[in-house]
C-alpha cells in the first residue's frame, strides 16, 4: 500500500468510533428543563450475594463484601445508568477528574458514568496490589498493576463505551465505567432515584442500562424549566 493509502486508511479508522461524538453539539442552554425520576426492578430481588474475600483479608474483609451486580432495596434499583440517547445539541461537555476509589479492595462507586473524554483517578488508599484490568473494545484496554505505594493513577477514557473493570489480584473486584457521548448521563443511587438537569426543551429517548437486566427507553418530552418526570422498571432476563 501507498503511504498516502495507509494514510487514510488509519484516518478512516480513528475517525470511525468517534463520529457518535462528533454529533453532539455543547453549548449554553437556556430555559432548560431536568428529567427525573426512578428505575424500578420488577419482581422480587434476591439478597445479593456475600462475596469470598480470600486474599489480603487483613484489609480486604475489614468490611463484608457483597456482590453489587443486583442492588435493590424497596423494590428501588441502584447502578442503574440513565442517559439520553438521541440528543444532538444541548449543555457543555464538561471533563472534570472522576475518581474510582477501590478502599477495602472494592470498587466504589461500582458503576461511575462520565462524558467521554473524562480522565479517572483510580486511588489506591489500603496499601495491597491491585491490577486494574479493563475488558474495553472500543477503547485501548488498560491493564495496570497498581503496587501498594502507587496512592493514585489516572486513566483516560476517551470514546464513549460502557467497560467492564475487574482487579487480576481480587477476583471478586469488579465495576463499570460508562463513557458516554453527552453530558446526559446519571447514575441511579440506592433509592434508584436519577436526574438530568439542563436539557433543553424537546421530546428524547431515554435510556436505562443495568449491567444484569439490559437496557429499556422510553420517549420523554422536556418543557422549558419544567422538571419531566420518567419511571422505569427492569426484569430479570
Ligand atoms: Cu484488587
Amino acid at each position: 500500500m501507498t503511504k498516502f493509502g495507509s494514510l487514510v486508511l488509519s484516518a478512516a479508522i480513528f475517525a470511525l468510533p468517534v463520529s457518535g461524538m462528533a454529533q453532539y453539539q455543547g453549548g449554553d442552554v437556556k430555559d432548560g428543563g431536568s428529567i427525573s425520576g426512578t428505575v424500578k426492578f420488577k419482581g422480587t430481588a434476591p439478597a445479593p450475594k456475600k462475596l469470598d474475600v480470600g486474599k489480603d483479608r487483613e484489609v480486604c474483609a475489614k468490611t463484608p463484601k457483597v456482590d453489587q451486580s443486583l442492588i435493590v432495596s424497596n423494590g428501588n434499583l441502584a447502578n442503574a445508568v440513565v442517559t439520553i440517547t438521541d440528543i444532538k445539541k444541548g449543555k457543555k461537555i464538561e471533563t472534570k477528574k472522576v475518581t474510582l476509589d477501590q478502599k477495602g479492595c472494592e470498587y466504589s462507586p461500582h458503576v461511575l458514568a462520565f462524558p467521554a473524554g473524562t480522565t479517572v483517578t483510580i486511588m489506591n488508599p489500603d496499601g495491597v496490589l491491585h491490577n486494574v484490568h479493563s475488558y474495553s473494545k472500543v477503547n485501548s484496554p488498560f491493564n495496570m498493576a497498581q503496587p501498594k505505594f502507587k496512592k493514585s493513577m489516572d486513566v483516560k477514557i476517551d470514546k464513549p463505551e460502557v467497560v467492564e473493570v475487574k482487579c487480576d489480584v481480587h477476583g471478586w473486584m469488579h465495576g463499570w465505567l460508562v463513557a458516554t457521548p453527552t453530558p446526559y448521563v446519571a447514575v441511579t443511587d440506592k433509592s434508584g432515584s436519577f436526574k438530568l438537569t439542563d436539557v433543553p426543551a424537546g421530546t428524547y429517548t431515554v435510556e436505562v442500562w443495568h449491567e444484569k437486566l439490559g437496557k429499556n427507553t422510553q420517549k420523554v418530552t422536556v418543557k422549558a424549566k419544567e422538571d419531566a418526570k420518567a419511571t422505569f422498571e427492569l426484569a430479570s432476563k
